[in-house]
């Protein structure tokens, strides 16, 4: 096993590693900012280095700044955390090149699902179901991707091959408007993903948004770990997520969860992955690969009672998967608010120095943050300060455990997305279970404030 890790992160993902590292008996490395010189996780940290100023670009990307931190400190291995340079493979290849061992999967491996074209013809090859569209990128010629689109039926969503997350994408509703919006994708996507080729699918109206989280050692093993349901959204940014995900029959889950894991063993994939699926009129299709741990892994740690991070640790130093598929069994109910600094309604950023911290707790209740009494939310970096998250015997106490768990949290001193999270834990369809990936948006037109 390793005995020095550096975690390449900030925050409250930069916490959960520190603690799995600290189980494992493993030193850990925190790099920080000058904007995190003072968090609590940066002084907990066996060492600490300070890789730039505020600007995540002169810091927590900057790839020489890291690697150098990992040189002085003789750390022997990289855990990205979620964001940042979590899904960059060159960085994952420099990080090996530089005699680190890169907690995640090959570099390949990242560069595959890195471009969506090549990520949904891998998938489409290993069995996964996919969005019926083009087969690989668009040609040039109008005639064949007009072709194309009659024979895929409007509506169609033209989306650029380095997009994801819901970045360069664009609705389609009639041939007369075809052409000029897969110039424009194409063109944007030149400009901010250095690649301008785009794919086509069949645009889903009201799909639910499921993932399947995976977990894959470097000996041929690869298992799934059910599924998760993240449906709850605004603008691409989940805000809600639980599992299981209600109100989906179980034989369909495993169906589709052991072709992902067959489909990790058929791409040689390693560590923690999550595939992501649309889910409409009991089908799932096949989007993205995400090839790394996600913000709301804590809710599959809850209902299968793994370590995600513990684990993608063990498999990074060559490990075997310490379970099998038939080990993993799913119990319970989890649901995970995360928790922004930000305007309940109006969603404006809401930085500043959090004068009063009150984390609710018993049993079932997880909070993973890194903020406390005094804290300095930097005005910087992402809104989310931490997570909520909740387990029970079954939905019903999960959402029980969810509303009394957000009626003890107390944040004063910044705005907090917390109000948001109590109306909807006591809303109607919510509670129902099953809503789809335009529910949040729809609801907050209704509810103007
Ligand atoms: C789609 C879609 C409907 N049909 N693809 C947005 C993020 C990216 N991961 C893929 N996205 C979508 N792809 C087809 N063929 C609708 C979305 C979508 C979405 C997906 C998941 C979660 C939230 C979403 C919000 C708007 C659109």
């Amino acid at each position: 096993m390793f005995k020095k890790i550096l975690i390449a992160n900030r925050g409250e993902i930069a916490l959960r590693v520190q603690r799995a590292c600290r189980e494992m008996g493993i030193k850990a490395v925190m790099v920080y900012s000058e904007a995190d010189r003072d968090a609590k996780y940066v002084r907990l940290a066996d060492e600490a280095v300070c890789i730039g100023p505020a600007s995540p670009t002169q810091s927590y990307l900057s790839m020489p700044a890291i690697i150098s931190a990992a040189e002085v400190t003789d750390a022997e291995a990289i855990h990205p955390g979620y964001g940042f340079l979590s899904e960059n493979a060159d960085f994952a290849e420099r990080v090996e090149k530089s005699g680190f061992t890169f907690i995640g999967p090959s570099p390949e491996s990242i560069r595959l699902m890195g471009d969506k074209v090549s990520a949904k013809q891998a998938m489409l090859k290993a069995g996964v179901p996919c969005v019926p569209g083009s087969d690989g990128a668009l040609p040039d010629d109008p005639a064949q991707i007009k072709r194309i689109a009659k024979s895929v039926g409007y509506p169609v969503i033209i989306k650029a091959a380095g997009g994801g997350g819901g970045r360069g994408m664009r609705v389609v509703h009639t041939e007369a408007a075809l052409l000029h919006a897969v110039q424009t994708t194409k063109t944007e996507a030149g400009a901010a993903f250095g690649n301008p080729e785009v794919y086509m699918e069949k645009f889903l109206q009201n799909p639910r948004h499921i993932e399947i989280q995976v977990l894959a050692d470097t000996h041929r093993n690869a298992v799934y770990l059910g599924e998760r349901d993240c449906s709850m959204q605004r603008r691409h940014q989940k805000v809600i997520e639980e599992a299981p995900a209600p109100g989906i029959p179980r034989r369909l889950l495993e169906k589709i969860g052991e072709r992902c894991a067959a489909a990790c063993k058929k791409i040689g994939y390693r560590g923690a992955g999550t595939f992501e699926f649309l889910y409409e009129n009991g089908e799932f299709y096949f989007i993205e690969m995400n090839t790394r741990v996600q913000v709301e892994h804590p809710v599959t740690e809850m209902i299968t009672g793994i370590d995600i991070v513990r684990t993608q640790i063990a498999v990074a130093a060559g490990e075997k998967l310490p379970f099998t598929q038939r080990q993993v069994q799913l119990r319970g109910h989890a649901i995970e608010c995360r928790i922004n600094a930000e305007d309940p309604y109006k969603f404006t950023p809401s930085p500043g120095r959090i004068t009063t911290w009150h984390a609710p707790g018993g049993p079932g209740v997880r909070v993973d943050t890194h903020v406390y009494n005094n804290y300095f939310v930097p005005p910087n970096y992402d809104s989310m300060i931490g997570k909520i998250i909740v387990h029970g015997d079954t939905r019903e106490q999960a959402l029980a455990r969810m509303r009394t768990a957000l009626a003890e949290t107390v944040v004063e001193g910044i705005n907090t997305n917390i109000a948001l999270h109590r109306e909807l834990m006591v809303d109607a369809s919510f509670s129902a279970g099953g809503t789809n990936i335009h529910y949040l948006e729809h609801w907050l037109s209704q509810h103007d404030r």
